[in-house]
């Protein structure tokens, strides 16, 4: 009862608050001032200056914008099929979403982070977090290709993911729904004891990138939110929120905002390295997936992995701290000097930033409090830099400029404020349209952010774009930071929900980007090295086509001799070496999609007619004056029809029929 009546007088203070909010925000048109748009504009034939790589939420894959334009130039498949170019349905892309529970064709992907050395971006790759079946991806920057999804065992809602350390040293992933260790199976009511939350480590190859699960920390059973990596002198150190300390299974909405604090867990991951290493570890049964894109063959494969070395808390001491942090934290931000870990409570009055030195203090004098299942609880005051006092309603998430200022995105009162980390002063509020979530200045979670825009990413639009029907777009909307007043430049509508982004200068990628596959190096195993090398060939009822496409023009054009209940795979192989000259490939009543292949790449796709005809294929994308005419036909006859194998260009030679 008297949370009940606590939570609605939190709700109705909130409503009163944002009501007030919105009536000054809708004077919308007055806060973009006259130059705005001429320092967002990028003039035809002009480059951005920044990519943003920004998450797509419930569309499962990764967009790409270029600022200060907001203009759209990619989307990066990942953890969803995508029809646009054949990930997911093609032979080769195919295993990139193997799971233990199959092929798992979509996901939610909240947040993104670049690879970094020495806390600072590189430009190496991206990786990408998957919430509901729990995986991280790597993605090559080279040529913007998913390259690699690991599944994590003993996990759900894999939200507080894929942060990385100062040198990419380790991913993390953490478990935002506890679930019991090994899918056993025991009633919800047993969570006490049986639900555990788990941070995994991935270990990053510092060349190859491949990613491996080095251990995985057992903790209580709750909720872990989100985190980031030490800096500089907390490099060792991770930081992870969490809520639910109450440990509810139900009704979470009341049952898990009981407690006035839930905590940061500080988690030493040194530590825990040396830990594994030396055998404290215990190597249990999990089974998992891990798929990997290999660059030579061109396809992708899975290997299923069989164990993973766990971490007691209780066998490690020193490994793991607990700080106390007001109402259902969110957000765990670490400034650029590594001295300050900003924790945000969704549901607090204020923001607390903790001091790492204090916190290594504490441990020292172990001022704690008690401990949570057996972890050292710290002493709020004594890990305390100080609150930020009435920063604004909702609290999510904290980015930092590199000048000595941190920028939190507020949802309930839909605003960004800037604050000042040595005296915790509020310098300026900015309203967002309308509540945000994350919010991001490019390298704003690393050592050295650029400082210069900050992009806010709305939940909620309403009346900020032309109205289509029910379903609304969601946005971004870019702020110029560079002075001491944040000053809104754009709005730019997004896919997906976008959650967290990642912002880098172009300069670091754009010249190294791949242009085309050298077809010498095409190892795929269905390649032709030429239309000459092109060919059908029929084993049982598995008919391949090994077929070439290059302007304008498919070989063979022309393919006799399949039946129906045949399992036709088509191999097209662009011959083409030249940047910008893609093929498409798509045949008629295929219930798989179009191929769209880059120059010097081979991709293969699967058919299998149901009825008899004629078949036209073509190219799907438009490569040149006659694209039109880049097409070919099947032929599929009657089971059992007395029709030999035959293919072929200009007219179907009776020599090219198979023996
Ligand atoms: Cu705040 Cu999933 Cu990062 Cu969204 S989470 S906003
Ligand atoms: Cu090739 Cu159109």
């Amino acid at each position: 009862m008297h949370i009940m009546k606590r939570a609605l007088i939190t709700l109705c203070a909130v409503a009163a608050v944002a009501s007030l909010q919105s009536c000054k925000m809708k004077t919308a048109d007055s806060v973009v001032s006259g130059d705005a748009a001429s320092r967002v504009y990028v003039a035809p034939g002009k480059y951005d200056e920044f990519y943003n790589f920004v998450s797509g939420g419930f569309s499962g894959n990764v967009t790409v914008y270029g600022l200060p334009s907001g203009r759209l130039i990619k989307t990066i498949p990942v953890f969803s099929v995508f029809p646009e170019n054949g990930y997911g349905y093609s032979e080769e892309t195919k295993a990139m979403l193997n799971t233990t529970n199959g092929k798992v064709d979509w996901d939610d992907q909240h947040h993104l982070e670049l690879s970094q050395t020495n806390g600072k971006q590189d430009g190496r790759w991206l990786f990408a977090n998957a919430n509901n079946t729990p995986r991280v991806a790597r993605i090559d920057l080279t040529n913007f290709r998913t390259q690699e999804i690991l599944q994590i065992p003993n996990s759900a809602g894999n939200h507080s993911s894929p942060f990385t350390t100062e040198n990419t040293e380790y991913v993390v992933a953490g478990t935002r729904f506890s679930v019991p260790l090994g899918d056993a199976d025991v009633p919800i009511s047993s969570f006490k004891k049986n639900f555990k939350s788990t941070a995994s480590f991935i270990s990053v190859d510092k060349n190859s990138g491949h990613m491996k699960i080095a251990f995985q920390i057992v903790l209580p059973g709750m909720n872990l939110d989100l985190s980031h990596a030490g800096k500089g002198p907390s490099h060792d150190w991770f930081f992870f929120s969490c809520y639910n300390t109450e440990q509810a299974y139900t009704m979470l909405e009341v049952n898990a905002s009981q407690k006035d604090k839930d905590f940061i867990v500080a988690v030493n991951w040194k530590k825990a390295e040396e830990y594994a290493k030396s055998g404290k570890g215990h190597i249990v049964p999990a089974s998992y997936a891990h798929n990997t894109f290999d660059e030579n063959t061109q396809k992708a494969s899975t290997v299923m992995e069989k164990d993973v070395l766990t971490l007691d808390p209780k066998d490690c001491p020193d490994m793991i701290y607990m700080i106390p942090c007001p109402k259902s934290p969110h957000g765990a931000d670490v400034d650029p000097t590594g001295e300050y870990i900003v924790g945000s409570g969704k549901l607090a009055a204020l923001i607390p930033v903790f001091s790492f030195d204090k916190i290594q203090t504490a441990i020292k004098n172990k001022s704690f409090e008690g401990d949570f299942y057996g972890i050292p609880v710290i002493k709020y005051e004594a890990a305390l830099h100080g609150e930020v006092k009435k920063p604004g309603l909702g609290p999510l998430h904290t980015e930092f400029d590199g000048k000595g200022n941190a920028y939190t995105s507020m949802f309930l009162s839909s605003e960004v404020v800037k604050w000042r980390l040595s005296d915790l002063q509020v310098l300026d509020r900015a309203p967002t349209y309308y509540s945000v979530g994350h919010i991001m200045i490019p390298g704003g979670d690393t050592r050295e952010p650029s400082g210069k825009y900050l992009v806010a990413y709305d939940k909620i639009t309403k009346d900020r774009y032309l109205p289509t029907g029910p379903e609304l777009c969601q946005s971004a909307q870019l702020y110029d930071i560079t002075g001491d007043k944040m000053q809104l430049l754009l709005d730019f509508p997004t896919t997906g929900e976008p959650h967290y982004g990642q912002g880098l200068p172009a300069s670091m990628i754009k010249d190294k980007q791949v242009k085309y596959f050298d077809i010498n190096k095409n190892h795929n195993e269905f390649v032709s090295m030429g239309e000459k090398k092109t060919k059908v060939v029929r084993t049982g009822n598995r008919v391949d086509v090994y077929m070439t496409a290059i302007r304008s023009h498919l070989t063979p054009d022309n393919i006799e001799g399949v039946f129906v209940g045949d399992e036709v795979y088509f191999h097209v192989t662009n011959l083409e070496q030249d940047w910008d000259i893609p093929h498409g490939f798509a045949i008629k009543n295929s219930p798989s999609v179009d191929l769209l292949i880059m120059p010097g790449e081979t991709q293969s796709i699967k058919f299998s007619p149901v009825k008899q005809g004629i078949y036209p294929f073509y190219c799907t994308d438009f490569c040149s004056a006659l694209h039109q005419e880049m097409s070919g036909y099947l032929r599929v006859s009657p089971k059992g029809a007395n029709v030999p194998l035959k293919f072929g260009s200009g007219v179907i030679a009776p020599e090219t029929a198979a023996k």
